[in-house]
């Protein structure tokens, strides 16, 4: 084995075992709560348009959980908001609170329901991660991280 190829080796095992842990940390926010997140993201558009956040709710409880309150360290303003179509036209209206069933989840997805981000408080582009804190009837609160696409991004 020549030394370039024993340094290239080094390097890349290196690289790998920083990888796995980045992948391993995320997890451990959700120990010991009824509820986690998953597949949140957010839809970014430029300029100074509102942001879609996107996250999928799970409820390893036995009772239903409601989600009442969503802010961001990030965002000015964060709303659950959900799309209805009335006829031909489509129309967002605020939604109070959002029922995650007992053992079950709720999808916040394109189509359906998404949480209105407005006001970033600092420059924000895709491939960077925001904070939304997601505030559920039972007492818990979630601090979970969403990975900000593009505009062409659909899920
Ligand atoms: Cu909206």
């Amino acid at each position: 084995m020549s030394i370039k190829t024993r340094t290239f080796a080094a390097l890349s095992s290196a690289v790998a075992l920083s990888f796995s842990f980045a992948l391993a940390s995320p997890a451990h926010a959700a120990d010991a709560k009824a509820i986690s997140v998953k597949d949140a993201w957010v839809r970014w558009l430029p300029g100074n348009l509102p942001a879609a956040g996107y996250v999928t709710l799970v409820n390893a409880g036995d009772k239903p959980v409601d989600l009442v309150d969503i802010s961001s360290k990030d965002y000015g303003d964060a709303m659950l908001h959900q799309t209805v179509s009335s006829g031909s036209s489509q129309k967002m209206v605020m939604v109070d609170k959002l029922t995650v069933p007992a053992h079950g989840q709720v999808a916040i997805a394109p189509g359906g329901y998404h949480v209105m981000l407005e006001d970033a408080k600092h420059k924000i582009a895709p491939g960077d991660t925001v904070h939304l804190t997601l505030k559920f009837s039972d007492g818990e609160t979630l601090d979970a991280p969403f990975a900000v696409k593009p505009p062409a991004q659909t899920k």
